[in-house]
């Protein structure tokens, strides 16, 4: 039975005005706020598998799997034993640990293009700490983004920028010197000619080039046949450290991230999410003709408290164990991911319901009009205000989607043929 919306958040709602006394917004990060879906957020209170629970109660099939770290579902038991043990030793010792070798061995594993990788606390300071590090290699100023990709919110990257800042609509923020952001470059996504026409107007100029080799920021956005080996090609041609932005596909695609999947590798990559298992790690990593000029062996300083901190890096190592172990789990993601593409795709449609989705592995995201979006600018208006209708519907249904039509859905290990149905039934409702 669906309550109805008066009395189905009561706690949500006297938790939100609560909040919003002591925090902006009532969230400690603006996508979680509900701005572009309308309404207040839901406060969580607890979650396992594939469920979340809110503080009324409400059960939810978790397509957030919080924003991408939860790639096993919540309270998987090798990642919750990996933090209770640790957690009898100590959370904390501002010193090195045998842990965090261990995670950084494990990855190289995973992703042998790597030779060095430094551990930090989010994945802004990964990619902010790339990019000075790209900066400081090359001796350059200028760097290369795309429109509708996130980088966290260092100030260089603040420009155009997907999920939150094109949740709310900030093209730039106030607070950023122009000083800051005339480096920054930007083209559409999957657009070679923009590319190669600011290599031609900033000859030796561009110190890297910083993308997300698939695109999770604008919805979910497979890079064009050909544009990253392009943009492998253009950066090599230029002397430009080439970056893939890997902190929502990184171990999230395949064990190699898109490296693996696509076969083109960075000169540097980011990592997030998944390698916390849910508790706040984020590396950069690359070869090491790069990677040694990052203090202490080199000049470009970076640091951090609790970078490589052994409570959450033991979360990432049991996370990334478990994926390296069964890597059947990846083909089950994607199959889960396939699935719910065609499914979603036919039932909106017999509903009259115009729809482009766009799939790659466990991540998905649903345009509601008819094109196909291979970049930032093909996003239209009606589709967001569709997709906000949607998401009500969806949430009031028990399933928690991203609360942003420009965010992309996760799906975890934990999904199972009865959360897909569950999914599906509410969805065939969907007029
Ligand atoms: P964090 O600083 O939020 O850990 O990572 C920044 C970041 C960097 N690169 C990519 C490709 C990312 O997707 C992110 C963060 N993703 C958003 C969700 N789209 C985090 C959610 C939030 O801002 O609360």
């Amino acid at each position: 039975m669906i309550q109805s919306v008066s009395n189905r958040y009561i706690q949500s709602e006297r938790m939100f005005k609560q909040a919003e006394k002591s925090i902006p917004g009532g969230v400690n990060s603006p996508v979680r706020a509900f701005k572009s879906v309308g309404g207040n957020p839901v406060f969580m209170k607890r979650a396992n598998g594939a469920f979340l629970y809110d503080v009324d109660g409400n059960e939810y099939v978790d397509y957030i799997n919080s924003w991408g770290p939860m790639i096993l579902g919540y309270n998987h038991k090798d990642v919750v034993s990996a933090i209770q043990e640790q957690l009898r030793l100590a959370t904390t010792f501002g010193a090195p640990t045998e842990v965090e070798t261990q995670l950084a061995e494990l990855i190289k594993t995973m992703v042998p293009s790597l030779d060095l990788i430094r551990f930090v606390s989010s994945g802004t300071e990964a990619c902010m700490s790339a990019l000075r590090l790209a900066r400081g290699y090359t001796k350059r100023n200028k760097f290369i983004k795309f429109s509708g990709c996130y980088h966290g919110h260092a100030d260089p990257f603040l420009v155009q920028a997907g999920s939150g800042l094109a949740t709310l609509n900030i093209q730039n923020t106030p607070g950023v010197p122009s000083a800051v952001t005339d480096d920054t470059l930007v083209a559409p996504y999957n657009d070679v000619a923009a590319v190669e026409q600011l290599f031609e107007d900033y000859p030796n100029e561009i110190a890297a080039l910083i993308i997300e080799p698939i695109a999770g920021n604008m919805g979910c956005i497979r890079p064009a046949d050909g544009f990253l080996e392009k943009l492998r090609e253009l950066c090599n041609t230029n002397g430009t450290v080439l970056i893939f932005d890997e902190v929502m596909t990184g171990f999230r695609i395949t064990p190699g991230g898109v490296q693996g999947f696509m076969g083109v590798e960075a000169d540097l990559v980011t990592y997030g999410k998944v390698i916390g298992g849910g508790l706040p790690v984020g590396a950069f990593g690359g070869k090491k003709e790069i990677m040694n000029h990052i203090a202490p062996l080199g000049q470009v300083y970076q640091a951090g408290t609790l970078s490589g901190n052994p409570l959450a890096v033991s979360a990432g190592y049991a996370t990334l164990k478990v994926l390296n172990e069964n890597q059947e789990i990846y083909t089950n993601i994607q199959n889960t991911g396939a699935l719910l593409k065609k499914e979603i795709h036919q039932i909106l449609s017999q509903n009259g319901i115009a729809n482009s989705i766009n799939q790659v592995g466990s991540m998905i995201s649903i345009s509601f009009g008819e094109k196909e979006i291979t970049n930032f600018e093909d996003i239209t208006p009606s589709s967001i205000e569709k997709f906000n209708e949607f998401f009500h519907f969806m949430l009031s249904h028990g399933i928690y989607l991203p609360p942003s039509g420009y965010e992309t859905w996760f799906i975890s290990d934990a999904i199972s043929s009865s959360h897909i149905d569950k999914t599906l039934t509410a969805i065939r409702k969907f007029k």
